[in-house]
């Protein structure tokens, strides 16, 4: 894996992923949204890693697409951007179909695609003091990388119309009080607190997490019956991993569960 514009690290199960170009508040270029795409690749195929933490460099977490790449010279034609929003689609699939728990850091702006990115996470915190702004209709695009998605299941449509149309800056204490994110906390203790929940998520039953990721990703399409199949099936999956017998042993014995993740 090339690490030019994002860093990789791990320690203790935990994969760190950290979006690193805070000259331009970490907006991303194609490059950095394939290394970022390669990196959760990473973390699916390293049976080790049972969590991921996801934050950016500097004072901001993503400003969105990096408008200097997707605006040609004067004089030549438009450009065809839809290539850019492909290499974003690969992105978001990764994370949402990664079986393991990933965790937002918003230190900072979350803008246009990277306030996207952000939602596309499993457990959101976010600082006091950043941001979520649907920026694209200023300049206007339609929200991308999920967004139409997502935004509407969290907070309703009334909320997302609004928000997409008016772009409308939504600071961290809002978001977590219209259900957006999961918690604001002060941004001196960001990177602590999200790096505990994610160290503990990698000591959890990693399957068992893997299918209610499973799950959750099917319930916005599925009926009530078809959740059902599905929590049968999940169940029934979940009931033949290790860690459901350790931790109904540990249950039984009083002690501290010892999960493996399988
Ligand atoms: O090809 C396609 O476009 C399709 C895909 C679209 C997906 C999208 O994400 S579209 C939405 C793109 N993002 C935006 O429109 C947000 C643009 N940025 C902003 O509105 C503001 O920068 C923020 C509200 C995020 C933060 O404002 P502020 O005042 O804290 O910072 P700033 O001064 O505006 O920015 C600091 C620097 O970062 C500045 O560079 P400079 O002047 O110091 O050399 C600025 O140009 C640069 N920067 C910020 N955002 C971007 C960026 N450079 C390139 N692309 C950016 N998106």
């Amino acid at each position: 894996m090339t690490n030019r514009f994002v860093l990789w690290s791990v320690s203790e199960g935990v994969a760190t992923i950290t979006l690193n170009r805070p000259e331009v508040l970490n907006s991303c270029n194609r490059p950095m949204v394939t290394e970022l795409r390669e990196a959760f690749a990473s973390a699916a195929s390293d049976s080790g890693i049972r969590a991921v933490l996801l934050t950016g460099a500097g004072r901001a977490f993503c400003a969105g697409q990096d408008l200097a790449e997707a605006v040609p010279p004067a004089g030549d034609p438009q450009p065809e951007i839809g290539d850019i929003v492909a290499n974003y689609n690969s992105l978001i699939r990764a994370m949402r179909e990664l079986e393991k728990p990933v965790v937002c850091a918003v230190n900072g702006v979350a803008a246009g695609a990277g306030a996207n990115i952000a939602l596309a996470c499993d457990i959101v915190i976010a600082a006091e003091g950043a941001s979520f702004i649907q920026a694209f209709s200023k300049i206007g695009l339609v929200p991308d990388n999920g967004g139409t998605f997502f935004l509407p299941r969290l907070v309703g449509t009334a909320r997302a119309a609004s928000l997409m149309m008016l772009a409308e800056k939504v600071p961290a204490a809002q978001a977590v009080e219209w259900g957006m994110i999961y918690r604001a906390v002060p941004a001196a203790d960001l990177m602590q607190i999200a790096g505990a929940l994610a160290a503990d998520l990698a000591t959890q039953p990693t399957r068992g997490l893997g299918l209610i990721k499973r799950a959750l990703n099917a319930t916005w399409s599925n009926d009530l019956d078809a959740q059902l199949d599905m929590e049968e099936a999940l169940q029934r999956e979940a009931g033949r991993t290790e860690d459901y017998l350790e931790g109904v042993r540990a249950f039984q014995e009083k002690r501290k569960a010892r999960f493996v993740g399988r």
